[in-house]
């Protein structure tokens, strides 16, 4: 396996990062969005820095691609370490009701005026959706590519309740391969500078070894097959070729990180709490090549 690290950290973030801590002074409560598959990787290591003893809750999004049993024990994890963690499915609205809970707590605190939220996180972890089903209409803008919304922008939901959408942040440099992999495989970094067959390649082995089924019944092959055999296979399967007849793998590769974001091969979450060992810990030991 061909271990790849990855990088990004445009300017724009080192902006985004000043906005955020002049908006600071405004703000009541902060909302921590993070991708419920792999909540530690998309989680901010810098928040503390970024926002100081602000109260944070922790948003665990898209919970409805994620396995259920382990985003569980994210939620137990996170309330071990005091931090309050909500899943989150914001397209079918599930788990609103305990973040309107603790919202609510907080208007307590400003009855003379609107309670005010910050929502931060990594690029395309969902906070535009996060703010456009609470405000209940489609009014943040939402884009499926890292890095669209470029200016901050305060929502009013009612006189209660104001939002603050803020642009994906990353940090300068991850702490190790893995988790820039994660990042990339869940859609929050730059997608012109991946290569997608290497990626491809990390996220079979890891399918192959803890959701080896779901790769079998969406592709209809093997689990015997190697990394490499699997993406020529699905070439085959839906006849992906470039000239001269030679399989696409590189579209294979494509296709397969795509349903994977999709929710296309199943519920999939990409770590657990304090995982020892495996291919994670395999790849951020491995040398650069
Ligand atoms: N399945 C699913 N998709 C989601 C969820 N939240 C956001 N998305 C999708 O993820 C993508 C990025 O969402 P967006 O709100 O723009 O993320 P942002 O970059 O953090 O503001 C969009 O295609 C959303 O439709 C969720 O809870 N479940
Ligand atoms: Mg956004």
């Amino acid at each position: 396996m061909i271990v790849i690290n990855i990088q990004w950290y445009p300017g724009h973030m080192v902006k985004t990062k000043k906005i955020i801590r002049e908006n600071l002074k405004l703000i009541d409560i902060v909302f921590e969005v993070a991708d419920a598959r792999a909540p530690l990787s998309t989680h901010l290591p810098d928040i503390d820095s970024l926002i100081g003893n602000k109260d944070v809750i922790m948003i665990l999004s898209k919970a409805d691609l994620a396995d259920k049993e382990i985003t569980d024990l994210w939620i137990k994890y996170f309330k071990e370490q005091g931090i309050r963690a909500i899943a989150v499915d914001m397209l079918r609205k599930s788990g609103f009701k305990k973040l309107q809970g603790v919202i609510r707590n907080f208007k307590k605190k400003t009855i003379l005026r609107a309670t005010r939220c910050m929502v931060i996180g990594a690029p395309n972890v969902g906070k535009s959706s996060l703010i456009n089903q609470m405000a209940g209409r489609k009014s943040a803008r939402i884009a499926n590519t890292p890095g669209v919304t470029r200016s901050k922008m305060w929502l009013k939901v009612d006189e209660g309740l104001e939002l603050l959408d803020t642009p994906g942040i990353l940090w300068p440099k991850f702490e190790d391969k893995a988790t820039g992999i994660k990042l990339a495989l869940l859609g929050c970094i730059k997608q012109e500078i991946l290569n997608f067959e290497q990626l491809s390649a990390i996220l079979l082995e890891y399918l192959l070894k803890h959701y080896p089924q779901n790769l079998e019944s969406r592709y209809k092959i093997g689990s015997d097959l190697a990394s490499t055999e699997i993406l020529e296979q699905i070439a085959q399967n839906r006849g992906f070729l470039v000239s001269g007849g030679v399989l696409d793998l590189e579209r294979s590769a494509k296709t397969l990180i795509t349903e994977f974001r999709q929710g296309i091969l199943g519920k999939i979450s990409l770590e657990k709490p304090e995982e020892k060992g495996g291919l994670w810990t395999e790849i951020s030991n491995q040398d650069n090549v």
